[in-house]
């Protein structure tokens, strides 16, 4: 079976063929349909995190076809399309308990096993470390991470759910609760951040505000709802946002990963407003702000996957998406076959695409 494997920094990404083991209780296996390319999968290859856990099969974003359930499964059966959530729910700890299933305390992404350690893809005998794997022809999970999904949307794309969307959606949605009629900056208009836009339009915002430096990605959040756009190599964003908005905007999202940019989306706020941070920080790195700007009852905060409750939100983001108020198809501006994820990476770093989708026919 294919996988796309991290071995080190060095060598990057290959196609290795791996052995994974059957569902044991309370998992699943999953054959991938389609799988999303994530910057914090780049991140990973880069060494933009800190990332110890190699050998390591990639993808956090995906969906696919239940093929097989271990003892005790109940929420699915074999012939079910599934999404890939983040996050576990346990739904037994103190987090689940208040409505914040993406802080699940059972959960174990980003420690590279199953919960209770267990590692089913092997090459010649020797354990990997993987979380979700969508990068794998097939994978297994436990159960609580999967969320069953209607048939009738196209299967593929609707990877992008599990966590572009939700991450970025979610963040004006579930954490940031922007109100209909706010002015809102969205600093960095990739896979994440573009649906950090459809957020925004979801949210009946007033003024949406995108910031890049590619044409194209503006091109594309001024065609599915920001009202003005920026582009960062050409003016000063902070500058602009100023003019736009009389002031300071209320609410600004970075979604790049870099301490100076959550300080320009700070300065992009007015008193009162909230910089959200989206984009993960490199290893070791600090955000700062200055303190009386701050004490103006200026917010920060963090976002981890959109406050997202994948067993909530999926479906209603599906609903959505069928009835063409939430676009999918335009954001996967490539497919490619899963032998293509170095390709794909090159894409993301050039700007050329907003998300590839991988494929494994
Ligand atoms: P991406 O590479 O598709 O998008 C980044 C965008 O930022 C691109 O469009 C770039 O052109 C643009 N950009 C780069 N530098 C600048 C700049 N100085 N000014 C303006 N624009 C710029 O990445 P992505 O959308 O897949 O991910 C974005 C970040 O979000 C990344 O750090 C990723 O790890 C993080 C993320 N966070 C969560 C979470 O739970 N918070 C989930 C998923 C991804
Ligand atoms: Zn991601």
């Amino acid at each position: 079976m294919r996988a796309a494997v991290l071995r080190d920094q060095k060598t990057g990404v290959r196609i290795e063929q791996v052995d994974l083991e059957k569902p044991r209780e309370g998992e699943v296996r999953v054959q991938m349909v389609g799988a999303g390319a994530c910057h914090s999968d780049y991140h990973r290859v880069s060494g933009h995190v800190e990332f110890g856990l190699v050998p390591y099969v990639l993808g956090h974003e995906g969906s696919g076809v239940v093929r097989e359930v271990g003892s005790g499964v109940t929420t699915v059966e074999p012939g079910d399309h599934v999404i890939l959530s983040l996050t576990a729910q346990c739904g037994r700890c103190r987090n689940c308990h208040a409505g914040r299933p993406n802080l699940c305390e059972w959960w174990v992404l980003g420690k590279g096993t199953l919960p209770g350690g267990r590692r089913p893809f092997t090459k010649d005998g020797v354990p990997l470390y993987a979380d979700l794997a969508t990068f794998a022809e097939e994978t297994v999970v436990a159960e609580s991470y999967l969320v069953k999904i209607r048939k009738d949307v196209p299967l593929a794309k609707a990877c992008l759910i599990g966590c572009g969307v939700m991450t970025g959606v979610g963040a004006v949605l579930n954490r940031a609760k922007v109100e209909t009629g706010s002015t809102v900056v969205v600093i960095g208009c990739g896979g994440v951040g573009m649906n950090v836009v459809q957020g925004a339009v979801l949210a009946n915002a007033g003024k949406i505000i995108a910031v890049d430096k590619v044409k194209f990605k503006l091109d594309m959040a001024h065609s599915i709802g920001a009202t003005h756009m920026i582009d960062a190599s050409k003016e000063d964003p902070v500058k602009r946002v100023m003019e736009i908005t009389d002031g300071g905007a209320d609410y600004a999202f970075e979604v790049i990963g870099f301490p100076q940019t959550v300080r320009q989306a700070f300065d992009c706020i007015r008193p009162g407003g909230t910089c959200v941070m989206v984009g993960v920080p490199p290893k070791g790195g600090e955000v700062s702000v200055p303190g009386m700007p701050l004490f103006w009852d200026r917010t920060v905060m963090g976002t981890f996957y959109g406050a997202g409750r994948p067993r909530t939100d999926f479906p209603w983001m599906l609903d959505l998406y069928a009835s063409g108020r939430l676009k999918l198809d335009e954001l996967a501006t490539k497919v490619r076959p899963i032998e293509e994820v170095n390709q794909a990476f090159d894409d993301m770093n050039k700007g050329v695409t907003v998300r590839t989708v991988f494929t494994f026919g």
